[in-house]
């Protein structure tokens, strides 16, 4: 029989609980957006550009998933005072902007989120299959996981859905999509952990059930879709109902 074919219930009543966990990277598995925003900046005078993206500034703009979106987002609204720059000046400083942060990373000044290390190993440990979707490069996703966790990506996470892979970002739900069918999962055997509004709204698209834990660009956000909500990643602080569908 095919995945398909069965319903919610056979799937609930098959006793395996979940089955992935498909984790959002930027601001989930790691605090990085200070790093971004950092390498955004130094980007913008390296070209000569008289902008700033200060934290008050950089919130609003997380709204919009994806560095290069992000730059000709603020390029086009109100929020630029300045001349307008061309696509090709969107691409080279999007370019050098990575290599900013791909720096910042190298040198360890973006570290996991407290928790999350002990519970990828827990979940892994109990044979939960891992996932991720997320809007960054795969470039910086295996940078960072390199130099926090000393893994390979793909020795910890079996598939790997980044923004190149896709043409819509969060919050269209495409991301969270192909993780589900190139790991051939139903929604019901898969439980998403994200940190911002958009990734809820993405992940809730492809109705995956969502965990929400906030970081610190999107806490006092509104996650009112969220089927639970963290205050950590420490297993024994989950509500006890997520511990049960989780088996850990
Ligand atoms: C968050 C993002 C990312 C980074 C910028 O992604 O929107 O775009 O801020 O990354 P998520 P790039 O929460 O889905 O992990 O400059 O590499 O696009
Ligand atoms: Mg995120």
């Amino acid at each position: 029989m095919k995945k398909s074919e069965l319903t919610k219930e056979d799937i609930l009543s098959d006793r395996m609980g979940v089955e992935c966990l498909i984790f959002d990277f930027d601001g989930t598995i790691a605090e990085t957006e200070e790093a971004h925003r950092d390498a955004f900046n130094k980007a913008f005078v390296l070209n000569k550009l008289n902008w700033h993206w200060d934290q008050h500034i950089y919130k609003k703009l997380l709204k919009v998933a994806g560095g290069k979106e992000r730059i000709e987002f603020y390029n086009k609204s109100l929020l630029s005072h300045s001349k307008q720059i061309s696509g090709k000046d969107i691409e080279e400083i999007h370019f050098q902007k990575t290599k900013f942060y791909s720096q910042s990373v190298s040198q360890g000044f973006v570290q996991l989120r407290p928790g999350i290390r002990e519970f990828l190993e827990k979940a892994k440990f109990n044979k939960k299959k891992l996932a991720i979707s997320t809007s960054t490069s795969r470039d910086n996703v295996a940078l960072l996981l390199r130099s926090c966790l000393k893994e390979n990506p793909e020795d910890v996470f079996s598939f790997i859905s980044t923004g190149e892979l896709v043409e819509k970002k969060k919050p269209s739900p495409d991301l969270y999509k192909l993780v589900l069918e190139e790991m051939n999962l139903l929604p019901e055997e898969c439980l998403a952990f994200e940190d911002s509004r958009i990734g809820l709204i993405s992940a809730k698209r492809a109705n995956i059930t969502t965990a929400v834990n906030p970081s610190r660009y999107s806490m006092g956000d509104n996650f009112e879709e969220a089927d639970y909500f963290l205050t950590s990643f420490l297993l024994e602080k989950f509500p006890k109902s997520l511990r049960r569908i989780l088996s850990l």
